[in-house]
């Protein structure tokens, strides 16, 4: 689907394939790596992700929920990562769907403070974290939707949802095609 001038799209694959400017790690507060898409793309991407990242924790902190930081995209085909940290699914007590929205928000910020022209997701907490991947998928279309409405001046012309898994990618295709 097109939103203005940029084209929101989803693939089945691997986000350490993917060369966009930018791609988004599901990471943890730690900003140190971990299992999932985060160990993939610190393996894939090399020592270089993580010198970046020990250099954020040690000025700023750790990371909290819903925040994000841009490090190097090192040996990856994608020439930044932005690391944001999703919220644990618990039930929905813990106002999880919107502390997801603003890890996709943030993202976007960051991306066009960069003056990037695109950026590949990951599907931010729904593998160890629990999210539902169905509610996942919907707030994280609808705040990306939400974000170029309201931003006509953008520089990001091209978004991607990458999925590893079948069903999250079956999620975002009729998503998209729905709202086509
Ligand atoms: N490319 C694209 N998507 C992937 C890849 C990949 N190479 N590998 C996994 N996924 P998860 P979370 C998908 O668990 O739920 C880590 O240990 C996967 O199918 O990576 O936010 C961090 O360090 C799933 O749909 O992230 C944190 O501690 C999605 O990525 C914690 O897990 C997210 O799954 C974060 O948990």
């Amino acid at each position: 689907m097109r939103i203005k001038n940029t084209e929101l799209r989803c693939e089945n694959g691997d986000i350490t394939k993917v060369k966009t400017d930018v791609i988004v790690n599901a990471a943890n507060s730690s900003l140190l790596g971990g299992g999932g898409v985060d160990g993939a793309i610190h393996r894939t991407g090399g020592p270089l992700i993580l010198d970046e990242c020990r250099k954020i924790v040690d000025r700023q902190g750790s990371c909290p929920v819903g925040e994000a930081v841009i490090t190097t995209g090192g040996k990856l085909p994608a020439k930044f990562v932005i690391h944001t940290v999703g919220p644990v699914w618990s039930y929905g007590k813990n106002n999880e769907e919107e502390k997801l929205r603003k890890c996709y928000r943030n993202s976007l910020k960051i991306a066009e403070d960069k003056q990037l022209e695109s950026i590949a997701f990951s599907n931010i907490s729904t593998g160890t974290y629990g999210f539902p991947k169905e509610t996942a998928g919907r707030a994280a279309l609808d705040e990306v939707k939400k974000y170029f409405i309201q931003t006509p001046d953008t520089t990001i012309r091209e978004v991607v949802f990458v999925c590893l898994d079948d069903e999250n990618f079956e999620i975002y295709e009729e998503l998209l095609e729905s709202e086509k």
